[in-house]
């Protein structure tokens, strides 16, 4: 059977051949490289993820709802997505990164399991949750890490009368991972896992400054390429920025904004995203940048906007506490804060730089 379309009028012959032969070569899984060139090797990054903000205003009333829909234990992470406009229905909020804000209500526990994608958890709202990552149990508040591929469950000791929810930003690699096919998932037998090991022994351990006088961080790191260290308490960073701002220079484009790292290695805290917090002074008015590593951002403390451009189109996000918003690979950003704010961030910038791709470039 002819499966030759016929030729549209106006068409050329040549270009009726061609789409002949792309029928005949699509039938042995076959495809012309020159009419998708273009756009597989563009020439900047095209990304189809959205530069977007989330009001806690407009978020906070659905979290809440969630709670009254679901149990933490029946949904197993009461989770809701924050789905980049440009890519619904895939589950994330760039094309490498997922995040979305969890809520835990008093009493409740988030059962026990692991998975090979790494997580960070940054606390929106709410004090009395833990989590407990193998087998240490850490409150839940400020910036948390959950390392590949160790048990882990979440949970309220609070009272279900007089405490409120628990909320925060749960940040993975989910879909770095899905990418590579490399996601493997198991549920604990056990709701909650033991708990085996003194609460914020590994802070002691491995976050004083010192390190086990015969620790190896190839061979005695518990947690492989992830940092030792799970909790990262806001005071002390909240601190450091404040000293900052207050005794050393101010960077154009940043602010102050520093990295945090595994104590053990220097590197980010997990092996996939980096995280970042970062202080505006008032009256701060930063120069533009763009980088491949889109960026997530959680708004601790103040207020501001972040002027974001791409080509012709321009969006600029008014934000306050405990708003999210995220800047797409190759956006131009540019933050300003009449009051002062500080900011928390996180991104895929450790795969950029450890594949040798990560360009950045810093605007006058
Ligand atoms: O807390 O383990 O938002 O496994 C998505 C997947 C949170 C978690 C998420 C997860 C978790």
């Amino acid at each position: 059977m002819d499966m030759t379309p016929p030729a549209a009028p106006g068409q050329t012959a040549t270009a009726a051949a061609r789409q002949a032969f792309y029928q005949a070569i699509a039938a042995h899984s076959m495809t012309p490289l020159w009419e998708v060139l273009h756009a597989l090797v563009p020439p900047s990054p095209a990304t189809p993820c959205q530069p977007a903000l989330w009001k806690y205003a407009d978020v906070h009333p659905y979290l809440m709802q969630s709670g009254q829909l679901i149990t933490a234990e029946e949904a197993v992470r009461r989770v809701l997505i924050l789905e980049n406009p440009g890519l619904r229905g895939q589950s994330c909020i760039t094309q490498s990164l997922y995040a979305g804000l969890q809520v835990i209500m008093p009493g409740e526990v988030a059962p026990s399991h692991r998975h090979t994608q790494s997580a960070l958890r940054f606390v929106v709202e709410g004090h009395g949750a833990f989590t407990a990552v193998d087998g240490e149990r850490t409150q839940m508040q400020d910036f948390i890490i959950t390392p590949s591929w160790t048990w882990h469950d979440h949970g309220h000791l609070g009272d279900v009368q007089s405490d409120a929810p628990v909320v925060w930003l749960d940040g993975l690699d989910i879909p770095m991972l899905r990418f590579f096919d490399a996601g493997f998932a198991e549920n604990g037998s056990a709701k909650q896992q033991a708990v085996t090991k003194a609460q914020g022994i590994s802070g002691h351990r491995y976050g004083a400054n010192m390190l086990p006088v015969r620790f190896d961080a190839r061979h005695s790191a518990p947690f492989g390429q992830t940092s030792p260290i799970f909790s990262y308490p806001y005071e002390r960073t909240r601190e450091a920025l404040h000293q900052l701002e207050a005794h050393a220079d101010i960077d154009a484009w940043d602010g102050v904004k520093m990295r945090y790292v595994n104590p053990a290695t220097g590197g980010p805290p997990m092996p996939t995203m980096a995280t970042f917090m970062q202080r505006l002074p008032a009256g701060f008015e930063g120069k533009p940048c763009r980088q491949t590593d889109g960026a997530v951002f959680s708004v601790v403390e103040g207020s501001g906007t972040v002027e974001i451009a791409r080509g012709e189109q321009t969006w600029t996000f008014a934000f306050g506490p405990r708003d999210h918003f995220v800047i797409p690979s190759w956006h131009t950003a540019r933050l300003r804060s009449a009051q002062g704010c500080v900011l928390f961030s996180f991104s895929d910038r450790p795969v950029h730089q450890a594949l040798g791709i990560h360009r950045e470039e810093r605007l006058p």
